[in-house]
Formats: structure tokens, C-alpha cells, sequence
């Protein structure tokens, strides 16, 4: 559900703090990633399991982005890494810009890129996503970065050719492919050993700091128009979201590491 905040004007970023006081805590995503800064490190290999096969899935658009969730049997979870426990996936969701030159949240070297996917995982001990949320190790979320090109990806073709169905805020609907959470969950297997991770927050109120980020290194790519398809969606004030990106927070002395396969 859409909470109170928005990307623009008296609800935007930078007041996010008024209502929500933990945006303004000393461990806040998305950040800068300089990779002459970063500290390499050799972590045990990051797992996924449950991403074969076919999941039914639901796409909504809940007023402050497109987001994919699964009530399956089946559930894509993840272990290793810099994680020590097995993290089971929740949603996956979206941030974009106005035009192609920003969009994500996360950047590397202070270049933005034109979409970032989050797909959100919750720690499997603490027995649901409600009570990880509670817990300072509760969430792990994967960022995958995309650069706008010509070219279509054909990952996206039956999500955007369905965005069209969810226009208003509180839309939700089945997704035709049952392959599309496979496709977005994992979907570069040979470069899954190659990302950066620290510790962070949610990019969105109430901003708590129980995430730990896994950015995988090499963008993805995506089409201008169907990038253009994700804009055409409304916000909870009717006017169209444009972009839902948080701008970088201080690292404020955090270690960002690499992993070396
Ligand atoms: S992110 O990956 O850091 N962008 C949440 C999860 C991941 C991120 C941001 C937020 C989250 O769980 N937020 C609280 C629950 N939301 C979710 C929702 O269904 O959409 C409720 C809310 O905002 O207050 Cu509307
Ligand atoms: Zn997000």
C-alpha cells in the first residue's frame, strides 16, 4: 500500500526524515559504490534455489512502483554469500527515471543507470517477512542494474506488454508467463558470483537500516520503450510516475565489499 511519501515536492526525499525518522539514520540506501574504495573479499559462493521451474505470480502496482510477488508453492530462496542463513524471496519491484540517464538508486563510480530490479528476500528462521522486518538481519535484497538500449530485452516482453493492466494505484494482476520470476530472480547466472555487498537500509520509508545489499556488477540491458512503459503508470495522486528513485545517501564510514570469485 502506498504509505505517505512520495518523490516530488513536500512528500519527496529529502522529508522523508519529518514522519519517518529512521531515514535520516547513519546506515541509508541506496549509496555511491567507488570501486577504488571498495575492499575485495573472497565470500563463500551466493546459492539459489527453487528459481527453476515455473511460479505463478502477480504483478501490482501498489503506488510507488511495479511489484511481482508469488504465492506458489514453489519459492526462490538464496544462501551463501555474505549471508550466513537462507533468505526466502518476498517481491521483486522496480525504480526508474524520468529519461534514460538516471533510474537507479544504487550507482557505481557516480554514474547512474537507467532502471535498477530489487528483488527482496526475508530470513527464513524468524518464520515470516512481518517478523524479519522486526530484525536488524532480516532482509536481503538483489540489485540488478539496466542500461537503456535499442535493443529489447525479451525478459521484459510480458511484463510491459501487461503494465498497461495496472495503470491505477491498487491494480493487480496475473502475469501470462510463468517464467518470469525465474527470469528476474537469477537472471545472469554466469556473472552471480560477481557483486558488491554492504550494509544498508530500505530505499523507501519507514527506511530500515536490516538490509544487507548484494549489487551485481554488470548491468543488464532494456529497452527505451520499454522502459517508457513503466512511466506510464499512475501514483497515488493520479499523476503518472515518472521516476521513484531515492538519491545516494553518505557512506558515513561503511565498507563496501567486492567479491572475488
Ligand atoms: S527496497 O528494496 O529497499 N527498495 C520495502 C521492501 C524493499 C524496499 C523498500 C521497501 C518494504 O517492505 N516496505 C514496507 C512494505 N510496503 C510494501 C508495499 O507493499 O508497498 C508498505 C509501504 O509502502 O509502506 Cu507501499
Ligand atoms: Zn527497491
Amino acid at each position: 500500500v502506498a504509505g505517505n511519501f512520495s518523490y516530488d515536492g513536500t512528500n519527496g526525499p529529502s522529508h522523508w526524515g519529518k514522519e519517518y525518522k529512521t531515514c535520516l539514520g547513519k546506515y541509508q540506501s541506496p549509496i555511491d559504490i567507488e570501486e577504488k574504495d571498495v575492499t575485495t573479499m573472497t565470500f563463500p559462493e551466493l546459492q539459489f534455489s527453487g528459481v527453476e521451474g515455473s511460479h505463478k505470480a502477480y504483478m501490482t502496482n501498489n503506488g510507488h512502483t511495479v511489484m511481482i510477488q508469488s504465492f506458489d508453492s514453489n519459492v526462490p530462496s538464496i544462501s551463501g554469500g555474505p549471508i550466513n542463513s537462507t533468505y526466502v524471496f518476498q517481491q521483486l519491484h522496480f525504480h526508474w527515471g524520468q529519461n534514460d540517464n538516471q533510474g537507479s538508486e544504487d550507482l557505481i563510480n557516480n554514474h547512474s543507470f537507467s532502471m535498477e530490479l530489487h528483488v527482496v528476500f526475508w530470513k527464513k528462521e524468524y518464520g515470516s517477512y512481518d517478523e524479519a522486518v522486526k530484525r536488524d538481519d532480516g532482509l536481503t535484497v538483489l540489485g540488478y542494474l539496466y542500461q537503456a538500449t535499442d535493443e529489447p530485452n525479451p525478459m521484459f516482453e510480458s511484463i510491459v506488454q501487461q503494465i498497461s493492466d495496472i495503470i491505477g494505484v491498487g491494480s493487480n494482476i496475473t502475469i501470462s508467463d510463468n517464467n518470469v520470476l525465474k527470469k528476474l530472480v537469477a537472471p545472469d547466472i554466469a556473472s552471480a558470483q560477481n557483486y558488491f555487498t554492504y550494509r544498508g537500509s530500505l530505499t523507501t520509508p519507514p527506511c530500515l537500516e536490516i538490509v544487507q545489499w548484494i549489487d551485481f556488477v554488470k548491468p543488464q540491458h532494456i529497452s527505451h520503450e520499454q522502459l517508457a512503459a513503466f512511466r506510464s503508470i499512475q501514483s497515488a495522486d493520479g499523476t503518472n510516475l515518472t521516476h521513484n528513485f531515492r538519491p545516494v545517501q553518505p557512506l558515513d564510514g561503511r565498507t563496501v565489499y567486492r567479491n572475488i570469485a
